[in-house]
């Protein structure tokens, strides 16, 4: 198994993670960014958020995938690299890469020189070393090389260009719609700019629905997703030797139909007061006072694909379910 690489080292990441964790819980209203959800155990608790009948997000997706799957890798040109942005543990994956081997055959895995020639290669890219581990024991194959590189994805994307074209980029599963709009622009532009003209980009997106299915898919009747948000408080408890006490806190899933996001917050259920000794830092809570950990935008069809060509990607085919509705939208630089 490849060791996973990493521009960042741990120190650094513990610095940037303190800050983050200083600024959000000094703010008002209070807020932790959403990528402090996934250690080891948040990753785990997401991987069983995918499995729930409420979260029809993944199956749905994965259906898309199974039946266009095809399509995607011969309109793709049969790409050498495959890049996947938020790849977690690789379980959305499997049916893409499938597709895009038989598009190309395997790479001769007797010949060091036909390797070079043939691919693909995949890089799964998390913040998750846990996960890409996970991912990489998943698919692994023979003649498929799996290259994991660990960090946030603004890390690796200015190297894309470096990799053997043509490229596929996938950043499926709907983690676009945890980024604020002008973010998720920033990220798609970031992305394009790694682009050459023969490189293909695949979105997996969530679209707006009614309310109801939002709010079970977000706030579950087994009490997982509410385990998955609280995991945060766990997190800092661990690692920045804190004194939250989880109890103390609910899960709270909101629909806001202005912003046309789902919005997570962790809600005081009491007056308390948490120590983060390793910052050093005291936070006071209200009963009531909310820490908001995570939207998920449900964008329409149109605003999607507004938001791809705004970044300098044009659509050249989407693939959308009816009900629940989804979108995988295959694109190029414009
Ligand atoms: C990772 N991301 C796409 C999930 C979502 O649906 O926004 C994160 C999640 N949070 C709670 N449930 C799922």
């Amino acid at each position: 198994m490849k060791a996973a690489r990493a521009l960042v080292s741990a120190e650094e990441d513990r610095r940037s993670m303190a800050a983050e964790i200083r600024a959000g819980l000094t703010a008002s209203p209070k807020w932790l960014p959403c990528h402090l959800l996934y250690d080891a155990r948040g990753s785990e608790l997401f991987e069983a958020i995918t499995e729930l009948p409420e979260y029809y997000l993944t199956r749905t997706e994965l259906a898309l995938l199974e039946q266009h799957s095809a399509e995607i890798a011969k309109r793709a040109g049969a790409p050498r690299s495959v890049v996947e942005l938020g790849a977690g543990t690789g379980s959305k994956t499997r049916t893409i890469l499938e597709a895009v081997i038989a598009e190309h055959g395997l790479s001769d895995v007797t010949s060091a020189e036909s390797r070079e020639l043939d691919g693909p290669v995949y890089y799964p890219i998390d913040v998750s070393r846990t996960a890409l581990e996970v991912a990489e024991r998943a698919l692994a194959r023979p003649g498929l090389e799996i290259r994991p590189l660990v960090g946030q994805y603004g890390d690796w994307l200015p190297l894309l260009k470096d990799l053997p074209g043509p490229r596929l980029l996938l950043f499926i599963g709907s983690s676009i719609g945890n980024y604020q709009p002008h973010e998720a622009e920033s990220l798609l532009s970031l992305v394009r700019r790694g682009m050459s003209k023969e490189d293909s980009f695949l979105l997996g997106a969530d679209l707006r629905k009614d309310e109801p299915r939002l709010l079970a898919a977000y706030d579950d009747a087994a009490g997982v997703t509410a385990e998955f948000s609280k995991n945060v408080l766990h997190r800092i408890n661990r690692e920045f030797n804190a004194d939250f006490d989880l109890d103390g806190f609910r899960h709270l899933a909101l629909w806001n139909p202005d912003a046309s996001r789902m919005e997570l917050y962790l809600e005081s259920l009491r007056d308390q007061v948490a120590t983060i000794r390793a910052l050093p830092l005291r936070v006071s809570f209200r009963t009531g006072d909310r820490i908001h950990t995570e939207n998920s935008y449900k964008l329409t069809l149109a605003d999607q694909r507004r938001l791809l060509a705004a970044a300098g990607l044009t659509i050249t085919a989407s693939f959308v379910s009816p009900d629940p509705s989804y979108a995988l939208h295959l694109a190029r630089v414009t």
